[in-house]
């Protein structure tokens, strides 16, 4: 039976530290994202960008944070669509826009795991591991925080909306993780969450961590939600984000690591997420996601058998 995707866009800039996401889900397209993805057997269609209506500011006791009326009106508007999405198709792709995208699209894939009776899992590939309360964010960009109000932590009060359904921190995996603030380094250790960063990539490689994941997704037959934050990636092959951080992910480790989540057959949603496509070189990084993305859904270098670590 063809499987079926949809791409949704989120052009979301207002978490961020700089403009230019609004852009990200028009290069992907561009990048021919919809074609890659038909070309590998699959049934795709684009339910086009997300808007929200202008909003007016809302005050909160940290001065630092932007934007937080447009974060909230995000969050309620991808939340409902990807909940929509997830519900219409087997492996819904969410075209960031920022990576507060996050703090909808996971709400909405727990929502959908438990209308499912399965448990969800995170595989997040990110430079940061987006901890930050509204509380502890210093910087205000709270493209900072869709994993701590994701696993229900304290420090939202009512200005995000209320979360149904936290994330069970043993079911998240992080990977290229090289930039932390000391409150997120006090969450990792508090909520135990599992993190390889760049150190220990480096020292183990990503198979045996990932292998291990894979293999804990499918014991408990979970859903698997992908969140792709371009910062991932090095900056070397993949200029177009606003919070470059050197020492990521090379071009190898990161095929790899999404040919196997695509040999295991277990992804059931992706965020793509932080392209800032007035930073890129000629479309190289929306070139770059899309090859990842393909990767995702099935495309291999030789038509061989799908291996088993
Ligand atoms: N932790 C820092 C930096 C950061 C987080 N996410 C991104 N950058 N992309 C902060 O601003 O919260
Ligand atoms: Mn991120
Ligand atoms: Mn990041």
């Amino acid at each position: 039976m063809t499987r079926h995707t949809i791409l949704l866009g989120a052009p979301i800039q207002t978490g961020a530290s700089q403009p230019g996401c609004i852009m990200g889900p028009q290069s992907l397209r561009t990048a021919g994202l919809a074609k890659i993805i038909e070309d590998l057997g699959w049934q795709v269609s684009d339910r086009g960008d997300l808007t929200i209506t202008p909003q007016r500011p809302t005050p909160h006791p940290n001065a630092a944070i932007h934007h937080l009326a447009e974060t909230r009106a995000w969050i309620d508007t991808v939340r409902e669509a990807a909940l929509a999405a997830g519900r219409d198709c087997d492996l819904p792709v969410f075209m960031g826009g920022d990576h507060s995208m996050a703090a909808g699209t996971l709400p909405a894939m727990a929502a959908r795991a438990a209308e499912a009776g399965r448990p969800l899992f995170v595989l997040w590939l990110d430079a940061h591991p987006d901890l930050h309360s509204l509380d502890s964010t210093e910087s205000g960009n709270l493209h900072g925080t869709p994993m701590a109000y994701a696993l229900g932590l304290p420090g939202f009060g009512s200005a995000y909306p209320a979360n149904a359904h936290p994330l069970d921190p043993a079911n998240v995996c992080m990977m290229g993780i090289r930039s932390v603030d000391r409150a997120e380094a006090k969450r990792i250790l508090e909520t135990g969450i599992e993190v390889h960063d760049m150190r220990a990539i480096d020292e183990t490689g990503v198979i045996a961590p990932l292998k291990a994941f894979l293999a804990r997704v499918a014991a408990a037959n979970g859903m698997l939600h992908v969140s792709f934050d371009v910062d991932f990636l090095d900056p070397s092959f993949a200029p177009a984000v606003g919070t470059t951080v050197p020492g990521g992910a090379t071009f190898r480790e990161a095929h790899l690591i999404l040919e196997m989540v695509g040999d295991s057959g277990l992804a059931t949603s992706l965020d793509l997420v932080e392209l800032n496509p007035f930073l890129d070189e000629r479309g190289r990084t929306a070139r770059v996601l899309c090859d990842f993305t393909a990767s995702l859904f099935g495309r291999r270098v030789l038509d061989r058998q799908t291996r088993s670590y």
